[in-house]
């Protein structure tokens, strides 16, 4: 009979940049710590801090497992040293852990780099008998050994259900991480067994996390169908949201079930408009169909009552300050609905970062404490045409423009005009005030040149077009959201 044990799980959480926690409905579960909660037998009591909720205070525990993205490296390193310090054994895992183990192996006991399915079992049995050992390689995970996410660990009021159908990723995106840690062989659950894990999920709004929603052949679109036809048959009714490339669009079947199974906004990796900077960033499949491909596919995706959150890059090798400001408009005309605006930025493990690296082009490079300024609100790089500082204040001057109260109403009479769905409209509302007020972070103080958490500046008069439009706000809010709201009211499990 073995001895009761206690695994603390952690969420570290950047301290210099609140912006992702700074509200419930952009504070996610991690489903990797879920994973190894699934994958830890049971005479382990397990415990969950998430930094998005609380901050970490030192507790008993034999063993305590970190996960971080890089921007949340540092702090991650700031918890192993405070535990081990009191004696207590650590264990780090995740992206970070992946993509640069040999740095990660300096701040905590043992590193266990790539997926976990195979390794942690390998590692906590070690651990059991005292014969760890300090770096595991976990590799990539046959996917029938995949569990499911054990979701009673989560004892924080998070407005998502994450789940992932898939993994991997084909494309290999010079900027992007994914195929690093995850490969290129498109690896797919189970369709009955990712259908029963969501039936176990219990929050209002479900995240499809795999990346690449879609696989681009025709089994990925069989798939893909299959998927969403047995949540409609499973009753799985929940609004939910996914990360697919431009292929999502190809067959209007996918997206005929899609919708019916409740997607109501779907993030599409546009990254750019122009060929050259698609080029720059060596998004392939965007070169190869044509970025006037993209209003064609926007318009079947609409048809389908389906908003469009764009992903775009500014800060490409090529970009000046025009070719920034074009982007900037193109977004705001294209058609896409809801925007995330991010500032290239070379990960570590990724092509981009290796040759910028070589070429000595990375400008904030102190590592491990500059990892904090790598979320993508933050440039770390110049471009060939600007420099650090420059990319930096345009960037906010376009996030002002874009993000503005103003402006986020306009795109949302867009979105129900295009998509003639209010749930649509309130959710795209919703997403864009979120990134204003995740990249303007910094601004949001109530001095008088500040912007109020609610996005509106502090010392400004509210014109007659914000007063006019709250009334339709709330009157979306009422006929549409909270409705799905209530169903779920006393539902959430908080354990
Ligand atoms: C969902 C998601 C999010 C969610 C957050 C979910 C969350 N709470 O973790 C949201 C939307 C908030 C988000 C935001 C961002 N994200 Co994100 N996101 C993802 C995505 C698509 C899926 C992650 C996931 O849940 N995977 C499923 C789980 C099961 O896999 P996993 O976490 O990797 O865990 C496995 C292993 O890594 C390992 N493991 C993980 N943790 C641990 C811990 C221990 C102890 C052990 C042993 C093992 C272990 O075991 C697990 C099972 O094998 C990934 C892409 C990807 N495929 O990884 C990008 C990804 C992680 N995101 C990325 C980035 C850059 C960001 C942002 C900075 C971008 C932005 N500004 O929008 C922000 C930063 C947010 C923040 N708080 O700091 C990068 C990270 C790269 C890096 N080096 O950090 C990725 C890889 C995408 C990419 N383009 O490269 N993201
Ligand atoms: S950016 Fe998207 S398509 Fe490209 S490698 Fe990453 S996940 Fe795949």
């Amino acid at each position: 009979m073995n001895a009761r044990k206690k695994l603390l799980l952690v969420n570290p959480v950047n301290r210099q940049f609140l912006g992702f926690v700074g509200d419930p409905s952009t504070s996610y579960m991690p489903p990797g710590l879920g994973i190894i909660a699934a994958l830890t037998p049971d005479h382990w009591d397990i415990e969950l801090i998430d930094e998005s909720f609380e901050e970490f205070t030192l507790r008993d525990a034999d063993l305590v497992g970190l996960t971080a993205f890089t921007a949340n490296a540092p702090r991650a390193y700031e918890i192993a040293a405070m535990c081990r310090e009191k004696g207590i054994y650590t264990v780090m895992g995740g992206i970070h852990a992946s993509m640069i183990t040999e740095e990660v192996v300096n701040y905590v006991d043992t590193v266990i780099a790539g997926e976990a399915e195979t390794a942690w079992p390998v590692f906590l049995s070690d651990f059991e008998a005292g014969r760890q050992k300090p770096l595991y390689h976990g590799g990539i995970t046959p996917v029938d050994k995949i569990p499911h996410v054990r979701r009673d660990i989560y004892k924080y009021p998070y407005v998502y259900d994450l789940i992932q159908t898939a993994r991997g990723c084909p494309m290999g995106c010079d900027f992007c991480s994914v195929t690093q840690l995850c490969g290129k062989q498109y690896r797919e659950r189970d369709v009955d067994d990712v259908l029963d894990e969501m039936e176990k999920t219990t929050r209002p709004l479900l995240f499809i996390v795999d990346d690449h929603l879609v696989n681009n052949n025709k089994n990925g679109r069989e798939r893909a169908i299959r998927l969403f036809k047995g949540m409609v048959d499973r009753g799985i009714k929940k609004l939910w949201f996914g990360q697919a490339s431009i292929n999502f669009a190809d067959d209007e079947e996918v997206l005929y079930w899609a919708a019916k199974s409740g997607c109501t906004l779907i993030l599409l990796g546009i990254e750019a408009e122009s060929p050259e900077a698609l080029a720059d960033a060596k998004k392939r499949l965007n070169l190869k169909r044509g970025v006037d491909s993209y209003q064609e596919a926007f318009r079947r995706i609409h048809k389908y009552g389906i908003a469009i959150l764009g992903a775009m890059i500014f800060g490409m090798e090529s970009d000046g300050r025009d070719e920034l400001i074009a982007r900037r408009d193109y977004i705001l005309r294209s058609g896409m609905d809801a925007v995330q605006s991010s500032i290239m930025t070379p990960l570590p493990g990724t092509g981009l970062f290796y040759r910028m690296q070589a070429e000595n082009k990375i400008v904030l490079n102190n590592f491990p404490e500059d990892w904090k300024y790598y979320h993508f609100m933050y440039a770390t790089t110049g471009t060939s045409r600007l420099t650090r500082e420059e990319l930096q204040a345009t960037m906010k001057e376009l996030w002002l423009s874009m993000y503005n109260k103003t402006n986020i109403r306009k795109m949302m009479f867009k979105t129900i005009r295009r998509t003639r769905n209010l749930k649509a409209a309130y959710w795209v509302y919703g997403t864009n005030h979120n990134y204003g007020r995740i990249v303007l972070v910094d601004m949001l103080h109530d001095g008088p040149g500040g912007l109020t958490r609610n996005m509106e500046w502090s010392s400004g008069k509210r014109s007659f077009y914000l007063r006019f439009t709250d009334q339709v706000l709330r009157i979306l809010y009422l006929i549409s959201w909270n409705k799905m709201v209530e169903r779920f009211r006393g539902r959430i499990t908080l354990y």
